[in-house]
């Protein structure tokens, strides 16, 4: 069990790997093919703008520190990641407003395919809105910096819902579909140039967790957050994870020290914010 209050968690990590071993949905799922990618002449008006995501554990410190980049320069837009969405999903007439972030953790094999597919759809729709003309006009390099991309929605945290056997193999086959499609109608829009990798330990990212003391978040066990490291790693430092799309797997990653506790220290995030802008000027 890895979050304390899930009430059917049915693999440990062990088992996962034994049972994905064994079936051959798991392997037609894990194939599925490439996303396609755009062509030059696809390209939106606005390909001028640069699209950069911060990537990172949960309560590494991601949206701290774009808050703390928004501050520091104008040639940038920071779009945060579209939480207050999850925790409110608009009801219809007859239903009333409901959680999804809180039912995911209370139930987490029940309602880990919703989540999944929901956060992907909101980031996406969130991402899309275009950039604010001021942004366009006033900067010679503008970037967008995202807070989490529908990468790491996917390879991420859909991934390792589907490892831990929290979305089932149908589920994990029809969410990729879906991503792979939306991907290819609407990628261009959101298609990044760079990463920015907030590393910590996992028992730093814990402690910051409990800190920011997210109702919904209670029963997150450190397990869980080993785990999403771990993904990360594979993703953009080993580069071991199945990825199918040739431009993601190609783009350059900024990785970031966030063990160190930037929060109140002006001199580390200065440090920090001076290697983002080089970043930015290199890509
Ligand atoms: N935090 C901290 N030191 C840092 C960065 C963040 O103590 O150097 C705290 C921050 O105040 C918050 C928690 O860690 O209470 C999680 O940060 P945030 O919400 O930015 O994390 P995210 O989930 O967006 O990565
Ligand atoms: N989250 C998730 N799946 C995603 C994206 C986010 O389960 N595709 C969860 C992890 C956190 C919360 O949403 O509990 C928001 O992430 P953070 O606090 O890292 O910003
Ligand atoms: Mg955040």
């Amino acid at each position: 069990i890895l979050l304390g209050n899930c009430r059917r968690w049915p693999l440990t990590y062990s088992q996962f790997d034994n049972a994905t071993m064994a079936t051959s949905a798991t392997k037609r799922c894990l194939s599925t093919s490439p996303i396609r990618e755009p062509s030059v002449g696809q390209m939106d008006v606005g390909s001028r703008i640069k699209r950069v995501s911060i990537e990172g554990n949960i309560a590494v410190g991601k949206s701290t520190f774009a808050r703390l980049l928004q501050k520091a320069g104008q040639d940038w837009e920071v779009i945060p990641e579209p939480v207050s969405k999850w925790q409110n999903v608009e009801g219809t007439s007859q239903t009333s407003a409901s959680n999804l972030l809180d039912m995911m953790y209370a139930d987490t094999p029940r309602w880990s395919y919703t989540f999944q597919t929901f956060s992907l759809l909101s980031r996406l729709r969130t991402q899309l809105q275009p950039p604010p003309a001021q942004l366009l006009h006033s900067s010679d390099t503008p970037v967008q910096v995202y807070e989490r991309s529908v990468y790491s929605d996917r390879y991420i945290f859909a991934l390792t819902m589907f490892q831990l056997g929290c979305i089932n193999a149908t589920e994990w086959a029809v969410y990729q579909d879906w991503h792979s499609f939306l991907l290819e109608q609407f990628g261009r829009l959101v298609q990044l140039e760079g990463i920015i990798y907030l590393r910590a330990p996992p028992e730093t990212c814990m402690t910051r967790l409990g800190m920011r003391g997210r109702e919904e978040e209670k029963g997150v066990k450190l397990d869980y957050l080993q785990k999403l490291h771990s993904q990360h790693e594979s993703w953009l430092i080993d580069k071991t994870t199945v990825l199918h799309s040739e431009k993601l797997k190609q783009l350059p990653v900024l990785v970031l020290d966030a063990g160190v506790g930037f929060e109140k220290d002006p001199k580390v995030q200065e440090m920090l914010i001076t290697q983002v802008k080089g970043f930015f000027k290199s890509i």
